[in-house]
């Protein structure tokens, strides 16, 4: 009896509890919590961490987990290091659903950095406006760069002023649109976008803005994902499960 866990918080992973869900497929979304308010999915949703490895491995067991699918965002690295880890010592079946790395195209201008450190590195200089398209957990990163005008995009209202003298903020989930983020970048007079390479279709916009805008991006690479089976695409995984099903799906 096939029973999925889906460690979620992407679009893709979104995409594929629908795809699940239109199979009767039986599957739970799982997703951290992190936001006050999460998108609803068409499976049953638990929120919140399982407690570290150990956590994630007595879940798995206690529910009767039979394949999990790790299809968070490629900056949730600790999440995936633990999916890891969880299958290996379980025996569960593992597959990652991730997205491929924007590459940069003509008439793009990024500067490509290691982290989060490396971007506030590279503002150093005289005042700009610049879009912080990085949430919220970094936003304290940039408070040595003082001198520039932030605009950030978040989730969820900040519970307390960002440490950031001169900001506004908007707050806004994905999917993003090019129209939305072309008006939001001309509106605010942004002269730098800084974002993760996230991938995927969902955060895109703001890149393809950015070109047509002849905006500098300062793009962060994504941190080394662990060693395990990844694809691309829904119909990708619904073949793994048929593999690793006697009776297929
Ligand atoms: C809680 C679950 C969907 C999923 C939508 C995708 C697209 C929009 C790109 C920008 C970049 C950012 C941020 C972003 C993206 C999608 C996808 C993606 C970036 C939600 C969601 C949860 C989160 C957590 C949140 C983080 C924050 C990061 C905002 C849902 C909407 C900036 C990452 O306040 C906080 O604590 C927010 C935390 C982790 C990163 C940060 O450091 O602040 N995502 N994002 C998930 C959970 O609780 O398990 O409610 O939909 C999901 C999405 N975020 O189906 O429509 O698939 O990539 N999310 C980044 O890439 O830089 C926004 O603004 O342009
Ligand atoms: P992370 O740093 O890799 O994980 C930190 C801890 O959060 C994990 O060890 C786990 O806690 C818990 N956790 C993370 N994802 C979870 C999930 N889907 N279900 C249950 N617990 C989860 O993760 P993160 O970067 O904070 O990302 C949190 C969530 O936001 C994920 O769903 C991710 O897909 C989504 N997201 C993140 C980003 C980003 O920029 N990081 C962007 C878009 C969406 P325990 O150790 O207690 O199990």
């Amino acid at each position: 009896m096939i029973n999925i866990l889906i460690l979620g918080g992407t679009t893709e992973a979104s995409a594929l509890a629908q795809a699940l869900a239109e199979r009767n497929i039986s599957a739970t979304f799982s997703y951290a919590g992190r936001v006050a308010t999460l998108k609803p999915q068409p499976l049953p949703v638990r929120v919140g961490g399982f407690g570290g490895v150990e956590g994630l491995i007595t879940y798995l067991q206690t529910h009767r987990i039979t394949h999990l699918i790790d299809a968070t965002h490629p900056f949730a690295g600790q999440m995936s290091q633990h999916a890891v880890e969880a299958s290996q010592a379980t025996g569960v079946p593992l597959i990652a659903l991730t997205r491929p790395a924007w590459e940069s195209q003509p008439g793009d201008h990024w500067h490509i950095v290691p982290d989060i450190d490396a971007a506030v590195d590279a503002l150093s200089g005289d005042s700009q406006r610049v879009m912080l398209a990085i949430g919220r957990m970094h936003l304290p990163a940039f408070s040595v760069q003082p001198q520039h005008h932030y605009l950030l995009r978040l989730v969820d209202a900040p519970y307390s002023p960002p440490p950031l003298p001169e900001h506004s903020v908007v707050v806004d989930r994905g999917p993003f649109t090019l129209d939305g983020d072309l008006a939001l970048l001309r509106e605010h007079a942004i002269d730098v976008v800084v974002c993760k390479n996230a991938g995927g279709t969902g955060a895109a916009a703001k890149l393809v803005a950015a070109r047509q805008l002849g905006l500098f991006v300062i793009m962060i690479n994504r941190p080394p994902s662990p060693q395990r089976q990844e694809v691309h695409c829904v119909d990708a995984v619904l073949d793994w499960l048929d593999q690793t099903t006697e009776r297929g799906v």
